[in-house]
């Protein structure tokens, strides 16, 4: 079902829906949200002294039950729809945070005829009711999931809009265009072109390197909301476990002086400065025939592939070189995008020993030494990405990556019927499926079953 189709189904039987905004638990205070057309006569049993329903002012008042019994003192707020974060009449009312008075007063609400809210479905109606787009709506998700400061400002930015502006942006260009083109359509007869192919061409070529710089910022955005996967390798007994355990600032990992002590792959987060990172301790690289550490080295070599930043532990005083450097080779070979840091280990063990001229470009660690210095190094890679924050727009979503992506093919048809001398109906043909997948991320086209995907993800009371 196409997004059209969706609002009207949904305005047909639309019910007020209610929910706790706050998280559940015993708390200051409670929240609770109601939103739909009938919103004031649901919620009117409940609180018989408020005679006059004024907008966007506080009210102190009291929620009372069916039997007449006084539940709480509340204070409340009415938005009056259009003029709400739904589109609908809202009303938010602060309870004193009991779970007790938040679960009957949200069973009395439903008594008096509300439903109760699936998960994001006030930003489902935010967004059929045209308040938001529905990137603008999912940035709300990530803006409410986001843990660190980088995350904050992509879910931000995306909410103010700039992600639809640029997307809106291209997709006007290629509707011009279609529709010239669809135009020569009507006059087959006259043989006339009132779409210059020249200009067309410069647009495809423009829209690619467009399209494809999004697609390619995915990798960070995505590695910067979930948190950038940093992930420690090395030879057994290389102190990789006893690092991550510094990194958390706790025992997370067992530590012994046994080479193979860890075997499966731990992963773990902590925050360095505005970003999350996504810390795995691996199983240390050898040859092994235990059936159990070969899976766990396979695991490694596979988490490798995936880290944005790659930690290489080096215990200069039980590794060959020889095999070191094979290892590295080994590393660059399996994450070639990703950014390498050399760290020798067990300085306190050696100190006074030049290892640096067999190990060039590392970082030195011992016992209370060198984490801050590995601390900087990751902040400086992170600082030197493409990304300064602002301007520049991240993609941080799979949703819209793939969509991109389909874009993106129906463009290299276009242009490939483009050089072939096809048809204006061909080349109209891709365009318009390149328009399709562009417009299923901001909403202005979308089935049924990928929006209740997208706010099924979202949590009850948004
Ligand atoms: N002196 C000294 N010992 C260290 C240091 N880092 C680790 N060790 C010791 O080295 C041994 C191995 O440390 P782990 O952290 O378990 O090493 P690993 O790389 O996780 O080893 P596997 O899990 O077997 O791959 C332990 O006995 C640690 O206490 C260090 O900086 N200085
Ligand atoms: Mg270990």
């Amino acid at each position: 079902m196409k997004y059209h189709e969706n609002k009207v189904s949904y305005l047909r039987e639309v019910k007020s829906i209610v929910a706790l905004s706050t998280p559940t638990g015993r708390g200051a205070i409670g929240i609770i949200r109601i939103s739909g057309p009938d919103c004031l006569s649901v919620v009117s049993k409940n609180l018989p002294t408020i005679k006059k329903w004024e907008p966007r002012k506080a009210i102190l008042t009291k929620f009372q039950e069916a039997n007449g019994n006084i539940l709480d003192e509340v204070l409340l707020i009415y938005f009056s729809g259009p003029h709400s974060y739904t589109g609908e009449d809202v009303i938010e009312i602060s309870f004193h945070g009991s779970p007790f008075i938040l679960e009957s007063a949200i069973n009395e609400i439903i008594k008096n005829g509300a439903v109760l809210a699936s998960p994001g479905e006030f930003t489902q109606r935010a967004f059929l009711n045209g308040k938001l787009d529905l990137v603008q709506a999912e940035a709300v998700g990530d803006l409410i999931a986001s843990e660190s400061r980088s995350a904050h400002m992509i879910a931000m930015s995306q909410m103010k809009g700039n992600v639809s502006k640029i997307l809106e942006e291209l997709r006007q260009k290629l509707i011009d265009f279609a529709a010239l083109i669809e135009l020569e359509l009507d006059f087959t007869e006259e043989d006339v072109e009132f779409a210059n192919r020249a200009q067309l061409s410069n647009l495809i070529t423009e829209l690619k390197l467009e399209i494809q710089k999004m697609i390619n910022s995915f990798n960070l955005g995505n590695a910067i909301k979930r948190g950038i996967p940093l992930i420690i390798v090395g030879e057994p007994n290389a102190g990789k476990s006893t690092l991550l355990n510094r990194f958390l600032e706790d025992d997370r990992a067992l530590v012994t002086d046994i080479a193979g002590t860890t075997r499966d792959s731990i992963e773990e987060r902590f925050r360095l400065g505005d970003h999350l990172f996504r810390i795995t301790d691996t199983a240390g690289l050898r040859k092994s025939n235990d059936k159990v550490e070969k899976l766990g080295i396979e695991r490694s070599w596979r988490l490798m592939s995936e880290g944005h930043i790659i930690l290489f532990l080096i215990d200069p005083l039980t590794s060959v070189k020889k095999n070191i450097l094979e290892l590295e080779k080994d590393i660059k070979l399996k994450a070639p995008s990703a950014h390498l840091i050399k760290i020798l280990t067990k300085s306190d063990l050696w100190n006074g020993e030049n290892y640096h001229l067999d190990y060039p470009e590392c970082i030195e660690i011992g016992i209370g030494s060198g984490l801050s210095q590995i601390k900087s190094k990751l902040s400086s890679i992170i600082d030197k990405t493409e990304w300064n924050g602002n301007s520049e727009i991240l993609i941080a979503n799979i949703r819209h990556a793939k969509a991109l992506k389909t874009s993106l093919d129906s463009i290299l048809k276009a242009e490939k019927c483009l050089s072939d001398g096809s048809s204006g109906e061909i080349i109209s043909y891709e365009l318009r499926d390149a328009l399709e997948s562009l417009g299923s991320i901001t909403g202005e086209i979308i089935a049924d079953d990928l929006l209740s995907s997208v706010f099924s993800r979202f949590c009850i009371g948004k």
